[in-house]
C-alpha cells in the first residue's frame, strides 16, 4: 500500500489538442495570412512566434484563444483521456488537471476545469505538463515535472535529468510507478 500517489495532468497540449487547434482555426479566419505548420513550430508561445513572422500576426493569433469556444471545442489528443481515466481508477492514486487561465481571459474560465497561474503552489508527486519551463514563487515545487511532448518542444535539448513522455502510448504507468513507495 503506502502512501497516496499524486499526479496533476496538464490540459492543453497533453490532453486537449491546442496546436492543432489553434492552426485550424487561424486559418479558417486568415485564409489569406502566413502561418506556420506544426512542424515548424518552436517556442511554447504561438503568439511569440507569429509575431516573429510578421508583427501583426501576434494578436492575429491572440484573437483565436479568446474567441469564444475555442477551448471547449478542442480535440482530445489520442489515449490521454483514457490514461486520466485509468490513472484515477488505480489503487493509491489521485489525479487533477492542472492548467493556466489565459491572460486576457472572457470564455476560457468557464470551459476549463481547475485553473492556477502558478502551478509551483500545487503539491503533487509527477506533472504531466508540455511546458518546458515551469516557474513560480514556489522555489522548490513537490512534484517532479515529466515533459509532455509536443511540436513546440521536441527540438528543445532539456537537461538529462528532465523526464519525458512522447506520447500517451508512451510507459505513463511505469512513470507514476516510479515515484511510489
Ligand atoms: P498551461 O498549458 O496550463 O501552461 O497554459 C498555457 C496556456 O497558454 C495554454 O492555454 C496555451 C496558451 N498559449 C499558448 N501560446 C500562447 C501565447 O502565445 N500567448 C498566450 N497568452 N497564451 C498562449
Amino acid at each position: 500500500s503506502g502512501k497516496r500517489l499524486r499526479v496533476l495532468v496538464d490540459m492543453d497540449g497533453v490532453l486537449a489538442d491546442f496546436e492543432g487547434g489553434f492552426l485550424k482555426k487561424y486559418r479558417a479566419r486568415y485564409p489569406d495570412e502566413p502561418y506556420i505548420t506544426l512542424e515548424d513550430r518552436r517556442g511554447f508561445w504561438v503568439s511569440t512566434q507569429y509575431g516573429r513572422l510578421r508583427s501583426d500576426l501576434c494578436e492575429k493569433a491572440i484573437s483565436i484563444w479568446e474567441s469564444k469556444d475555442f477551448f471547449i471545442e478542442l480535440q482530445p489528443l489520442p489515449g490521454g483521456v483514457e490514461a486520466v481515466k485509468e490513472m484515477a481508477k488505480m489503487d493509491n492514486t489521485d489525479v487533477f488537471i492542472c492548467t493556466s487561465p489565459i491572460k486576457h481571459y472572457k470564455h476560457c474560465p468557464y470551459e476549463k476545469v481547475i485553473l492556477t497561474r502558478d502551478k509551483t503552489l500545487i503539491s503533487g508527486d509527477i506533472l504531466i505538463d508540455d511546458k518546458p519551463d515551469i516557474l513560480g514563487v514556489e522555489a522548490e515545487p513537490t512534484w517532479e515535472h515529466i515533459l509532455f511532448t509536443a511540436c513546440h518542444n521536441k527540438h528543445l535539448s532539456v537537461s538529462p535529468a528532465q523526464r519525458r513522455l512522447l506520447s500517451w502510448s508512451d510507459d505513463w504507468r511505469a512513470m507514476l510507478d516510479s515515484k511510489r513507495q
